[in-house]
């Protein structure tokens, strides 16, 4: 609460400064004058593997770098569910899949349709243009891009993730089995196309400059979806020339890691359209999909150094609250698979920072975090009054005190009643069908060693479980998972494409 307190004083102090100093434009008569600007970026299955947070090795991120060193990074940011629609509708909406019963994917413009907690929810961009915000978006914001209406101007959002080559890589699947059916999954790689230009995210970088370097008479709520670094893993060939094959470090892996899981998460794991990473040992791959993947952040970590540069050019970069977020963690080998859909660290753990005029720089937090924090703590850092739907936190007290605080926990939901809640040190997951898994970062950080029965734990896993959400809602009418439908409740309703459901 004090630090509360000294953050009010602060603000207060910060509108008195630019009420005094900057504020020359006319104003709409509910904008505060003295309101911040809100970047917002989110890149899609954005992995931990970028230079600040030192997690690998071979990662070449000096854009995204050197914008963590603006403001505050989260070390230890969690989805709240490791699959872009149901993350991103929790993100939006600022309420956990368990509130919601948005566990899988949803059409963006059904998440308010059907639900009696979202029915009335207002979503994030929403909520800065109620509050006199000029809101303007492009690209994979929420799932596709945006329910119809919800920015002032929408560039919209080139449809898939190509361009694709006319050829593109077939994994054989491991042979013969199911897997084989999905060959042209969306995991194939390779240099395309020949210039950046091409790329969607590309395009939609000079979209959102153009909108940077014009003048406003509102704040502005500026949202940009990057695509890559989801697969496919196409980019031009000079992404990959900054990560030389053989240079490339495989993800820990242990073949036999798996035999002690429960058979749920096996079953959620089993995701027959993405590569194993026996299939990938065994037919050379593995680095190779590592490259591409490399390939694609650097891409996407240049095209984020093309906006900064243009931002800082612009009248707006002193006076704007900055967020970058992913929707989940993404796999590379580790755990048996190239995928996300999983609730162990590699999936849930994602990238998440801020820089704005008030927070310190260089400033790193390893206690966990949810990206569920992202709504209220934009509305806490442009002044906006708290929205009462909103479950997560303000992140702005802990970015703003010092040193760091230890009884944080994140949770990560992946259907109805899965459940894993990371604390500092450990993570604990609960399945449907009371299966447990519970891994202690101090001694097994790639989660190895399921000690749940370790009698040794009792009192940590006591602990944990007693912050597994109260409410789990049944499955939202209109989201769904079928394309591998282990989940229970989801097992009778089939619907939507294996295409819709990859993403
Ligand atoms: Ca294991």
């Amino acid at each position: 609460m004090k630090y509360q307190t000294l953050f009010s004083a602060f603000v207060i102090a910060l509108v008195v400064f630019w009420a005094c100093g900057t504020a020359s434009t006319e104003k709409s008569e509910e904008t505060d004058p003295k309101s911040l600007n809100v970047l917002f970026i989110a890149v899609d299955d954005l992995n931990t593997w970028l230079g600040c947070l030192n997690k690998y090795s071979n990662t070449k991120t000096p854009n995204m770098d050197k914008l963590a060193a603006e403001g505050v990074l989260f070390s230890n940011a969690h989805c709240q569910a490791p699959l872009c629609g149901p993350s991103r509708a929790s993100i939006m909406t600022g309420l956990r899949p368990s509130t919601t019963g948005i566990y899988g994917m949803i059409p963006d413009n059904q998440i308010r349709s059907e639900n009696p907690a979202t029915e009335d929810i207002i979503f994030l961009p929403e909520y800065f243009n109620n509050h006199g915000y000029h809101t303007m978006g492009i690209g994979k914001l929420f799932h596709s891009h945006a329910p119809e209406g919800v920015f002032d101007e929408s560039g919209g959002r080139v449809k898939g993730f190509g361009p694709l080559p006319a050829e593109r890589f077939v994994w054989d699947g491991y042979g013969t089995s199911d897997r084989a059916q999905y060959g042209r999954t969306s995991t194939d790689w390779g240099a395309y196309p020949t210039v950046d230009s091409l790329m969607p995210d590309h395009q939609s970088v000079d979209w959102a400059i153009e909108r940077l370097e014009r003048t406003y008479d509102q704040p502005f709520f500026l949202g940009l979806g990057f695509l890559r670094p989801h697969v496919p893993l196409y980019v031009p060939q000079k992404w990959f020339d900054l990560h030389p094959v053989e240079e490339i470090e495989t993800a820990p892996y242990q073949p036999d890691d798996l035999d002690d899981v429960p058979p749920v998460a096996l079953k959620i794991n089993d995701l027959p359209m993405m590569p194993t990473t026996e299939w990938a040992k065994e037919s050379g791959e593995w680095k190779n999909i590592i490259q591409a993947y490399l390939a694609c952040i650097s891409f996407v970590d240049h095209q984020i150094g093309r906006l900064m540069e243009a931002f800082k050019q612009s009248d707006h970069y002193n006076n704007t609250v900055i967020v970058l977020w992913s929707d989940h963690g993404y796999r590379l080998g580790e755990k048996g698979t190239f995928a996300k859909h999983a609730l162990w660290e590699p999936a849930t753990n994602a990238p998440l920072m801020f820089v704005a005029p008030q927070l310190p720089k260089e400033k790193v937090i390893h206690a966990p975090a949810e990206m569920l924090s992202i709504y209220p703590t934009l509305l806490d850092l442009c002044g906006l009054p708290a929205y009462e739907k909103n479950e997560g936190i303000s992140l702005v007290p802990k970015m703003l005190m010092e040193g760091s605080s230890e009884d944080a926990y994140a949770i990560t939901t992946f259907g109805m009643n899965n459940h894993t809640i990371k604390s500092d040190r450990f993570r604990y997951i609960q399945y449907e069908d009371g299966g447990a898994e519970f891994y202690d970062h101090e001694n097994d950080p790639h989660e190895w060693t399921n000690e749940a029965s370790n009698s040794s734990y009792v009192h940590e896993i006591k602990k944990l479980k007693s912050f597994l959400p109260k409410i789990n809602a049944h499955w939202d009418p209109n989201s769904s998972y079928s394309f591998q439908p282990y989940f229970v409740e989801q097992k009778e309703r089939t619907s939507g494409s294996d295409a819709e459901l990859v993403r």
